[in-house]
């Protein structure tokens, strides 16, 4: 992201002054895909690319807002009872109420904001948007005294309450805590962590954008979480002895156990679940011990679990995945929430280029347009820049 242009739009929009800026970034999911509100494990890392935020208090009780991508502006009081309709200034507004909670006197602002996390993309801009203001916040009216982890729960919950998605924290934790050149093995009910230094040698990530527009807000996202909710209750009936607060809590035998009470819809779901939640500590071993072959298979392996157990691909993700297979890159899969977006693949070196192309090729014949390529760069999270 280019500073100087966001601080360009931001003299020009406001009153000539200029602030703080702040850069949060989006991610990429090596592995452990829809296992976050599942109490299961994420592999995620955050990337090169994200949202900038230039933000100057204004001694004022509003708030105003310019979405430097949109050329939109909006205003409302800090606390406004229903907040602004716009979709994009309601992730601020979001925050601000979170951060309200938390007991942080926010006053008004203006801010200018602008991204180059492409939309739509799994790539979780939202998350990225979240953080960054969440990240001003904290600077600007909280001392920074806001730990990161209250960060990532205020988007979380900037989510569930004011966008209508009902997420789990995988996307806010790593635009949050994301370091360069490191994955992190996230368990998503203790909330404990670990950094893995991400550089394979002789292979490469790359994301392959469907550009199938994937939003997560008005799709069956919220459907599949509650499926997986549909499947703990169930467990809970058949099993009043144990305690089972997600799916984390089941295991294979259990799951069979209840089959026959639950939609085959619901347990296909949930079959997957418990498959993906071994499959992220497998390649988190495999990685360790330099076995990228293993990291690969499991990643097809989750694509088709997320293809056909958990319902979340389109044909031109399974197209996208076919013709990773046919170049013989190592893994590749859906990555994020679905519904269209990127695939992740890891290629080796000496197949990049050819993969590449073919699939940029068949695609475009195929579909009409071309697919976008991002070379994957694992970066820094949210912090400020100047
Ligand atoms: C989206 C959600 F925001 C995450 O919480 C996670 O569930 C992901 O989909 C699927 O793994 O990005």
């Amino acid at each position: 992201m280019d500073i100087e242009f966001v601080r360009s739009r931001f003299i020009k929009h406001f009153d000539g002054k200029t602030g703080s800026i702040y850069f949060s970034p989006g991610r990429i999911n090596l592995i452990g895909e829809h296992t976050d509100y599942n109490g299961g494990f994420v592999f995620p890392g955050a990337v090169d690319k994200g949202i900038m935020a230039e933000v100057r208090p204004n001694g004022t009780d509003t708030v105003m807002c310019y979405s430097i991508d949109l050329k939109d502006r909006v205003e409302f009081k800090v606390d406004d009872p229903k907040g602004p309709r716009a979709t994009w200034a309601r992730f601020i507004y979001g925050m601000i109420q979170e951060f309200k909670a938390l007991g942080v006197d926010v006053k008004g602002f203006n801010i200018a904001f602008a991204g180059d996390v492409p939309l739509g993309a799994g790539m979780s801009s939202s998350a990225a948007m979240e953080s960054c203001f969440g990240c001003a916040l904290n600077d600007l009216f909280a001392g920074n005294k806001v730990p990161k982890w209250d960060i990532a729960l205020a988007g979380q919950a900037t989510e569930h309450k004011y966008i209508g998605v009902n997420c789990g924290i995988m996307d806010q934790f790593a635009s949050v805590f994301g370091q360069e050149g490191k994955l992190m093995r996230l368990d998503c009910r203790s909330r404990e962590f670990e950094y893995f230094p991400f550089s394979p040698k002789g292979y490469r990530l790359v994301l392959v954008n469907s550009k199938v527009k994937h939003e997560l807000a008005g799709s069956p996202y919220n459907d599949r979480r509650r499926s997986c909710e549909n499947v703990v209750a169930a467990l809970g009936r058949h099993f009043p002895g144990k305690k089972f607060e997600t799916l984390r809590d089941a295991d294979w035998d259990e799951l069979e156990a209840v089959k026959a009470e639950v939609s085959a819809e619901d347990y296909r779901r949930a079959h997957f679940v418990l498959g993906e939640k071994d499959r992220v500590l497998a390649v988190c071993d495999a990685l360790v011990a330099g076995d990228y072959e293993t990291v690969g298979k499991k990643m097809y392996e989750t694509h088709h679990g997320l293809s056909k157990e958990y319902e979340v691909s389109c044909e031109e993700l399974d197209f996208l995945n076919d013709l990773a297979r046919e170049n013989g890159v190592t893994g590749s899969r859906i990555m994020g929430g679905g519904f269209g977006g990127c695939t992740i693949n890891l290629v080796k070196d000496e197949l990049y280029d050819r993969f590449v192309a073919d699939a940029t090729e068949k695609f475009n014949a195929k579909y009409g347009h071309a697919p976008e390529v991002y070379p994957v760069v694992i970066s820094e999270g949210s912090h400020k820049v100047c």
